[in-house]
């Protein structure tokens, strides 16, 4: 950087502004303003980049850009996104920017049948592209291949995941029922494991790793989806201006009459667990009576004031019923579903008080009844068993000696409210994997060769309250970017060595001590929430206080200020914790940490819903409990810890961008290479005998050589030669005057050869 040359230099809300250097301090240099001649600026050394020449232009593969920065960067992908370009690769990675519209014919099966078979680089970036290389590498290299998606909530993940699934079994199925089965899951899949959150209105919460599997012909033979925790606490609590999953709202709105009479479903809001969470929308001068009339109305049933206008709960509920129809679900299994889904609202609305005896322990209150009775009747079980289940632990004493009398113990109006949602989130989330083991079924295959894995995840989140839920996320975005790390960044700097190329190490921020601070045995956050899980009374409180004892000068975290979390709530000002995650820092409130990283439920339930006169909801906890097991248990609610399953789960295949690393990486390497053999086969066929003795490597010297390519823009590795930054047009010119069968090469060729 010199003076008068452009620079982008930091923006307060822009980002970058562009200007030039009119003075160069010792660690801070004089900007002035492109658009403000005149008004210079001071800007640290380390935030001002060189821009390129000309910055209206953009370029498709963002390595070809003279200079590799963060504004280059994103002054390249701002220029195309303003042209309706969303994709742009750096390198092999492809960015998407979320248009949030419809692109004209980006998506369309013209397009589709464009990309097939096609090298990257050769057609505009595409996520087609990405899924097309994915594909011919997993046959060149007989090896399975995986595409991982990541970015934070709302960037687009779930919607390029789907047109990846769309491209793969559009072009490489067998044109059987099995190719459309395989995109149709996913909005059965969204229904039951999507909700509308502040970021995102589809947002995916929970995570999915989903198969393309292959025969030896490399044609598609099926699929296999694995999904990672659903986010249990929205069954039964929401966010503010959040939703429940769909299918709860949807179920109200799009049922028949039929179905809603049968299932006694009312309109969203007559349920607890779907309206203490979203705004309610209706016009202003509503009144409390207006909106009673409305609920009595049958056209309220459809809709309701908890009806999103951004969301058509109606056509969704019509569009998912087609899709179950497409892969294979009979009424029979649709009706199951939303049984359980009506039998969980129902629940949800039972209410407790304390009863008026000296048990200490409370009833259900008499309004709550008939849902009561509901519940029990959809989840197919006998009322008073409910009741009875609800309202009493059971309890195996050792008193006076007589071991293993069972005693029920009365539960207070919260433990019992606790043990109804604990009942909720079980019964949901179970539907919820046996939502996926139907879908897995609808494509199953005998045999595979290899697959095509793609990595779905719910993104890094960052709300204005943080909680458990968030924790969760970040942490998996955490260990993805780790993943990344390693991969792509140690990776290239190893094959560098390798190569023999003398480049410089580039430094990266190393993620390793925020994974060790949530993960790490004992001390680790995770660890030290399930020790207080175990302790007789846990609270929320110790925990913190027990996090920063154990990390007071952790670099990765810190007390929030009292203003951060004291504001909306009654909390103590260190009622939480920030920790600076790669992608930001983040402030988490630690109420109710230790009541959501308890999955049990107790045992005296769990036995009652295994033991249902219904056979669907037998077999939805069938699979991971023996009851006599469970019968032994009894009594001791035992502690099942949500964060360590979650960090058990959490088997990473691969990982997400860290950009602004990858981008340094490339300036000061080559980030554009092909193996001598490559370029060696490519020109076989135009070479006199005489030539073709030559050995690959010792070909490309003279062939480059020959064209006169300028030596400072490549360099010669073992068994690929690099080029630089910018350069990346001298590899696109070898390649296209191979495919043009050019004079040049012939003309080198004789030249060679006399
Ligand atoms: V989350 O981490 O699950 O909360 P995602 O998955 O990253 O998030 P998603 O794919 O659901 O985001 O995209 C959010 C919304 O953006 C979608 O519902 C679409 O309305 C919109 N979107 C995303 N990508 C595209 C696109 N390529 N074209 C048009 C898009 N709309
Ligand atoms: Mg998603």
């Amino acid at each position: 950087m010199e003076d008068g040359k452009p620079v982008w230099a930091p923006h307060p809300t822009d980002g970058f502004q562009l200007g030039t250097i009119v003075d160069i301090g010792a660690d801070s240099l004089t900007i002035e303003p492109l658009k403000q001649k005149g008004k210079t600026f001071l800007a640290p050394v380390n935030q001002v980049f060189p821009a390129e020449d000309d910055v209206n232009k953009h370029v498709e593969d963002n390595c070809s850009l003279m200079y590799l920065n963060e504004a280059t960067l994103l002054n390249n992908i701002r220029v195309r996104y303003s042209k309706d370009k969303i994709y742009t690769f750096v390198a092999n990675i492809l960015i998407a920017v979320n248009p949030y519209y419809d692109i004209p014919k980006l998506y369309s099966s013209e397009t589709i049948k464009q990309y097939r078979g096609r090298s990257l680089g050769t057609l505009p970036p595409h996520v087609y592209a990405i899924a097309d290389k994915a594909y011919r590498d997993m046959k060149v290299l007989k090896m399975s291949q995986s595409i991982v998606v990541s970015g934070e909530s709302g960037a687009g993940k779930t919607e390029n995941t789907k047109f990846v699934l769309r491209y793969l079994t559009t072009s490489y199925g067998t044109g059987q029922d099995i190719d459309e089965r395989i995109v149709e899951a996913n909005p059965l899949l969204e229904a039951f494991g999507n909700a509308k959150t502040v970021r995102n209105n589809n947002s995916s919460r929970f995570g999915k790793f989903v198969e393309i599997h292959f025969n030896e012909k490399n044609a598609v033979v099926g699929g296999f989806v694995s999904h990672y925790l659903l986010e249990k606490s929205r069954i039964c609590r929401q966010s503010p201006e959040e939703r429940n999953y769909h299918i709860f709202y949807r179920l109200c709105a799009g049922a028949s009459e039929d179905i809603r009479q049968k299932f006694h479903l009312g309109s969203p809001d007559t349920f607890r667990y779907l309206n203490r969470g979203c705004t309610r929308f209706f016009a202003s001068k509503d009144t409390d009576k207006q909106i009673l009339q409305n609920r009595k109305s049958p056209e309220h049933m459809k809709s309701g004031p908890l009806k999103d206008p951004l969301l058509d709960d109606h056509g969704d509920f019509n569009r998912m019923c087609v899709a179950m129809k497409k892969i294979g679900l009979d009424d029979t299994e649709k009706l199951d579903l939303f049984r359980v889904v009506a039998g969980v609202l129902h629940l949800g609305n039972v209410d407790f008080e304390e009863a008026g005896s000296t048990s200490g322990g409370c009833t259900i209150k008499n309004q709550s009844s008939q849902t009561l009775e509901h519940c029990a009747e959809l989840l197919g079980l006998e009322e008073e068993d409910l009741r009875v289940s609800l309202t009493t632990r059971v309890m195996l004493t050792t008193a006076g000696g007589a071991k293993g009398t069972v005693i029920k113990v009365p539960l207070k109006v919260e433990q019992a409210n606790n043990a109804r949602d604990a009942l909720a989130k079980a019964v949901y989330s179970r539907l919820f994997d046996h939502v996926v083991t139907r879908v897995n079924q609808c494509f199953p295959f005998d045999s595979s060769a290899n697959f095509i894995g793609v990595l779905d995840i719910a993104g890094f989140e960052y709300f204005e309250h943080n909680s458990f839920e968030q924790f969760c996320i970040n942490y998996c975005n955490e260990k993805l970017q780790q993943f990344f790390n390693e991969r792509i960044l140690k990776e290239e700097q190893e094959l560098y060595q390798r190569e023999g190329l003398g480049v410089n190490e580039v430094h990266y921020v190393d993620n390793q001590d925020c994974i060790d601070l949530v993960e790490g045995k004992l001390v680790g956050i995770l660890d030290i929430l399930d020790e207080e899980n175990r302790l007789p009374q846990p609270s929320d409180q110790h925990f913190t206080d027990t996090v920063h004892s154990k990390h007071k000068d952790h670099f990765r975290l810190t007390v929030p200020r009292k203003s951060k979390l004291a504001v909306h709530r009654n909390v103590r000002d260190d009622e939480g914790f920030i920790v600076r995650h790669f992608a930001g820092a983040v402030c988490y409130e630690t109420t109710k940490f230790v009541e959501k990283n308890n999955d049990a439920l107790h045992m005296s339930l769990e036995c009652l819903v295994s033991e249902s006169k219904d056979r669907f909801i037998r077999d939805l906890f069938e699979n991971s409990n023996n009851s006599k097991d469970m019968k032994q248990k009894a009594g001791k609610l035992s502690f099942i810890s949500v964060g360590n399953k979650f960090k058990r789960i959490l088997w990473i295949r691969v990982k997400s961008p860290g950009m602004v690393s990858v981008l340094d990486l490339m300036q000061g390497g080559f980030p554009s290479r092909a193996p001598f053999h490559e370029l060696y086969n490519m020109y076989e066929k135009y070479m006199p005998p005489k030539l073709t003795r030559l050995d690959p490597r010792l070909f490309c010297k003279a062939l480059f050589k020959a064209l006169g390519l300028n030596e400072n823009d490549y360099k010669f590795g073992l068994t690929k030669v690099f080029f630089r930054p910018g350069k990346v047009r001298l590899l696109q010119h070898l390649k296209t005057i191979d495919s043009e069968g050019n004079q040049q090469m012939r003309f080198f060729f004789l030249r060679a050869c006399i």
